[in-house]
């Protein structure tokens, strides 16, 4: 297929070859798709009790059954291998695992990872464990979830759980995906679980989160990475014109925002220590009293991958006089824009180039580790024509962040990998089955799997290691 983007009114066309060994993969979630929440002695996460509140989730969709795949993992398996993926990236889910948070391990939740990652090798497809994408057992939450201090102690044990049963085959861990959602979405605004609207409890749970991945690191051997939602912070005007010169009050916004979403995960991980913004947003929000001395050693552990989700670019501006936002304590006086482009199903910008400037900072900032990104994707409104789902849409979409990331590449991004999201349509948190982020469509009512035109497009850039 010869592809042409428009992106920001620069047309994108012509081949590009990846380096040699590039990786290439999917990415799920358990909660997203597994489904059989009540079997084999899986206990309650914080996603079925939120997902059973009146009002939390659209249309009163919950995670049940999902795409079925705990059952149809091995039919899941052979479409990966059909699209020669060469990763598949896919989380473990703690109450399956250990049902009530801490104390006893659940053998039969064990069993069935040990028999996705066989079938997976099998199929010559390798294993990429996330430990934590957010479905935090419901007694942990009862006894104050991510904002009590013992439930980073209570993952490293899990993460030791999950480790001592797949660690003789899955050699990348990923301890946390997207700890600023987990934190500011669960704890703050509440649209996810567990819909508490605590700033200080945000900040706990912020805290508490980098200490269960420092703590779990310690546990784990083979490459280490972490998954953080990052994105360019900049402002409108600048959104299209990279090099326009701020106002220092829009600087001065666009610095805050980037140190809240960005650098309060990325520096206590590679450098030991939080931003000096951060801090004082954080003093002002209950203290520091919970960052306790070594808790940032801890926190500091060697990873050999950052893993990068990247969607689009955070855009904001000065705005005096504006009340913080509700998913960022400290944003007084700051307002998050919109911007005149054409957006996906979630109402997300399309910006491509938003994620070449991300992995060229990040490895010109950051250049003593890896990127790769664990999730690029997108949602549109699909239609099933015959056996085909034509989504050019979407295969726009990817086309041009792999354009992007390409690019980036050629300025130095010391980028591996990439990973799409998601293999299925899935359970999208709040909005339920509505958004459909698949390159693989899933009939809800027959589960039957169709690849749509993105998953042959995908399957041809794969085999071409380019477009
Ligand atoms: O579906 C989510 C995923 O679980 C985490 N990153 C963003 C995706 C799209 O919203």
């Amino acid at each position: 297929m010869t592809s042409t983007i428009e992106t920001r009114g620069l047309a994108r066309t012509g081949s590009v070859t990846f380096p040699d060994g590039f990786i290439w993969g999917a990415a799920t979630a358990s909660y997203q798709i597994e489904g059989a929440a009540r079997e084999d002695g899986r206990g309650p996460s914080i996603w079925d009790t939120f997902a059973r509140t009146p009002g939390r989730v659209a249309s009163g969709h919950t995670g049940d059954v999902a795409c079925d795949h705990y059952h149809r993992f091995r039919e899941d398996v052979g479409l990966m291998a059909g699209l020669g993926l060469a990763v598949y990236r896919f989380s473990t889910a703690w109450p399956r695992v250990v049902p009530d948070g801490s104390g006893p391990v659940n053998p039969r939740g064990l069993d069935f990872y040990d028999a996705l990652v066989d079938e997976l090798l099998g199929a010559g497809i390798t294993p990429y464990v996330t430990l934590y994408h957010w479905d935090l057992p419901q007694t942990l939450e009862d006894r104050g979830g991510w904002a009590n201090r013992d439930t980073a102690y209570r993952f490293a044990d899990y993460a030791q759980a999950v480790h001592g049963r797949l660690g003789d085959r899955v050699t990348t861990w990923t301890t946390l995906n997207e700890p600023w959602v987990s934190a500011f979405l669960g704890y703050c605004s509440g649209v996810h679980a567990p819909g508490r609207t605590s700033p200080r409890d945000a900040f706990l749970a912020a805290h508490h989160l980098l200490l269960a991945h420092g703590l779990a690191a310690q546990v784990l051997t083979g490459e280490l990475a972490l998954t953080l939602n990052l994105a360019p912070v900049v402002t409108p005007a600048q959104a299209l014109d990279p090099a326009l010169e701020l106002r220092p009050e829009d600087a001065e916004a666009v610095h805050r925002i980037d140190a809240l979403l960005n650098r309060q995960f990325i520096d206590p991980a590679l450098r030991g220590g939080y931003p000096a913004e951060v801090l004082e947003i954080v003093e002002r929000h209950g203290g520091l009293g919970h960052i306790r001395d070594g808790d940032l050693e801890i926190i500091k552990q060697p990873v050999d991958l950052l893993g990068i989700n990247y969607y689009n670019p955070c855009i904001v501006e000065a705005a005096p006089g504006e009340s913080a936002h509700p998913a960022y304590p400290g944003s007084e006086g700051i307002r998050f824009a919109s911007l005149d482009v054409p957006s996906t199903a979630m109402g997300w910008p399309i910006i491509p180039s938003g994620l070449s400037t991300l992995l060229v900072r990040l490895s010109r900032d950051y250049p003593e580790v890896g990127l790769i990104v664990t999730e690029n994707g997108a949602a549109f409104e699909d239609a099933v024509v015959g056996d085909r789902v034509p989504d050019a849409d979407r295969v726009a979409y990817l086309d041009g962040h792999l354009r992007a990331a390409h690019e980036a590449i050629s300025a130095g991004a010391d980028l591996r990998g990439y990973l799409v999201w998601s293999l299925l349509d899935n359970f999208e948190w709040a909005e339920g089955y509505h958004l459909r982020f698949g390159i693989v469509r899933v009939d809800y009512g027959t589960q039957r799997r169709l690849l749509k035109d993105s998953a042959l497009w995908y399957r041809g850039v794969i085999q071409r290691n380019g477009i």
